[in-house]
């Protein structure tokens, strides 16, 4: 069975999860396949213990085990998650699709869970008086100024249906983790009203439940039951 490396905590504001290791959760989740969690203490992404460095060179999550096989990089696991297990297909067979979906996936990666949203989610791991406001704010704007807007105009341009590039797709997957982010933080989506049906819309499906912060730790099994 596949084993998910991830961090993920109950508070009482929200259950918070690894962003990244999110991505990886939707995949499995959405291709149904059982599952097990090796939930690390948050503090090990600081600490780098050997046992993790040993999986991962950057000492981060997630990073999966399947096979005696261990694989890290969320996108690099989606992919594999892609290639072995094929059903549902979240990549396209269309050539001109299939890249616009990977760039959509390139540009939540590294302008917003690599961006805009760190800034705002690390602070909630801490307790309110500890955050550091200004920094959240910064990370807000980042997202107002520059990704939502973006995705704004995606949603304006899509093929009917209510995903990024037709049905449900890898472009969708880091989708989920916004729409995870925002369910704690509440930004006002007024000025985006096509993104936020769609974090809504989102939020309804299934796979959601596994990183949605009212799922609690110990409520976050697999879709299909492991035993
Ligand atoms: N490119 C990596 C990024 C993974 C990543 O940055 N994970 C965060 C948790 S969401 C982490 O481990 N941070 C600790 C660090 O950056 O050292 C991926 O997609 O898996």
């Amino acid at each position: 069975m596949i084993v998910l490396y991830t961090t993920e905590r109950d508070y009482p504001w929200g259950t918070l999860r690894s962003t990244h290791a999110s991505k990886t959760k939707v995949v499995l989740e959405e291709k149904r396949l059982p599952y097990r969690i090796e939930n690390l203490p948050p503090g090990n992404l600081w600490k780098k213990p050997p046992e993790m460095t040993a999986r991962h060179p950057l000492g981060k999550v997630p990073y999966i085990e399947e096979d005696g096989l261990t694989i890290y990089d969320s996108t690099v696991i989606d992919e594999y998650l892609e290639d072995r297990y094929s059903w549902p297909r979240l990549l396209p067979d269309d050539r001109v699709m299939r890249v616009k979906v990977r760039m959509i996936e390139q540009f939540a990666d590294e302008a917003m869970l690599g961006g805009s949203l760190p800034p705002i989610w690390m602070p909630y791991w801490s307790e309110p008086d500890k955050r550091d406001s200004e920094r959240m704010e910064k990370g807000r704007q980042g997202l107002v100024t520059r990704d939502l807007p973006y995705l704004e105009r995606l949603l304006g341009e899509a093929p009917s249906g209510s995903y990024l590039c037709g049905g449900f797709s890898m472009a969708d997957v880091p989708m989920m983790v916004l729409a995870m982010v925002l369910e704690v933080d509440k930004l006002a989506l007024d000025r985006f009203p096509r993104l936020n049906n769609y974090l809504n819309a989102l939020r309804e499906r299934p796979s959601y439940r596994a990183i949605s912060p009212r799922t609690k730790v110990a409520g976050a099994t697999s879709l299909v039951n492991p035993e």
